[in-house]
């Protein structure tokens, strides 16, 4: 039992610690960039495995000031964007226009 109580403490502290790499997925489709906001943890490193299916809309790039991230979203096909390590906070993304269509990555 003691030792089982070890384990788990020390998998929460290194999750805590090292918020690890993280991919997560988003598509811009019809309705824009979706979803809207992506949830991590501080420290995360973060991927965007982005598919853009539409194009009904202005996002045909992703662009992330914060990272100095602006790449094209060619049709129907996946592109991994590497955005890198997130502090608590909040980065925008989204079209070329000033993010006029976007969302949010919070971190917290
Ligand atoms: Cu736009």
């Amino acid at each position: 039992m003691k030792k089982l109580g070890i384990i788990a403490l020390s998998t929460l502290l290194s999750a805590a610690a090292f918020a690890g790499k993280e991919t997560v997925e988003l598509k811009v489709t019809d309705e824009g960039y979706e979803p809207k906001a992506i949830n991590v943890a501080p420290g995360t490193d973060l991927t965007l495995k982005i598919t853009r299916t539409s194009d009904a809309t202005c996002a045909t790039e992703i662009v992330v000031p914060d990272k100095k991230i602006n790449t094209k979203l060619p049709l129907n096909k996946t592109v991994f964007v590497h955005v890198g390590k997130l502090e608590q906070g909040e980065v925008r993304f989204g079209c070329g226009m000033n993010l006029m269509e976007g969302g949010k990555i919070y971190v917290k």
